[in-house]
């Protein structure tokens, strides 16, 4: 009975992904949703993002959090349009949520619009919000056990971004392990191994992210 519901839910979830998809497909907008664990640097990369592509491209935010709009208040200084979804206690953001604030976006002007999902390895995994893909953000403080222990996020994302990288020294991340484990999962993803604090293997992640805005 419990599957039959949660069946339910992500096939309403689907139908309304699939509306949210065509509209911004129309529009020629391509929507991106980040996804991972809490603090593994969703929001640096999107400030980082937003200061090297924000002039090329007119960028949007959603922001998806359980409560506060603190992530918010680090975008601002970029003067794009962001909208905060408190979830309220939901541990993902849905393609029903997604659907009910695009009209706060002018979607003629718009090129990308990144979506921060709430912080969590799993649930945003299951539940498309109408992206064009989703985006794997892993850091090495984590541990590089997360592909194997979470392979849905690495099967379903179209990048991993590895952050943290400058922190390697101080952990036992061991590389090999993390990149052989994300082989058995999806061998062909493309990998970023990034420091959005001290800036190192973001030149290629803006090379990439802009070659698919181009060719939205
Ligand atoms: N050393 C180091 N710290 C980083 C790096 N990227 C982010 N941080 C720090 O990690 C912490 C969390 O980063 P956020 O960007 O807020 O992470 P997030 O994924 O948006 O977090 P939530 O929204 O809470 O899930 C902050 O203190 C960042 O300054 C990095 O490359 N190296
Ligand atoms: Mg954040």
């Amino acid at each position: 009975m419990e599957i039959k519901v949660m069946k339910n839910i992500l096939d309403r979830n689907q139908n309304k992904a699939d509306e949210v998809r065509s509209v911004l497909s129309m529009k020629k907008v391509l929507m991106v949703n980040i996804i991972s664990s809490p603090g593994a640097g969703k929001t640096s990369l999107l400030e980082r993002t937003c200061e090297e592509l924000g002039t090329k491209f007119t960028m949007g935010v959603i922001e998806g959090d359980i409560t506060t709009d603190r992530d918010a208040q680090r975008l601002k200084k970029y003067n794009i349009p962001i909208v905060v979804i408190n979830t309220e206690g939901g541990c993902h953001l849905d393609s029903h949520s997604i659907s009910k604030v695009l009209d706060n976006f002018d979607l003629d002007k718009l090129d990308v619009l990144f979506v921060e999902n709430v912080g969590n390895l799993i649930c945003p995994s299951q539940f498309d919000l109408g992206e064009a893909f989703k985006l794997a953000v892993v850091s090495t403080t984590e541990g590089d056990d997360k592909p194997g222990k979470y392979p849905m996020l690495f099967r379903e994302a179209s990048a991993v971004m590895l952050n943290k990288i400058d922190l390697i020294p101080y952990t036992n991340f061991n590389f090999d392990i993390f990149r052989s484990d994300l082989n058995k999962i999806n061998s062909k993803i493309p990998l970023f191994k990034i420091s959005c604090t001290r800036g190192d293997g973001l030149g290629e992640w803006y090379k990439w992210i802009a070659e698919r805005i181009d060719a939205r």
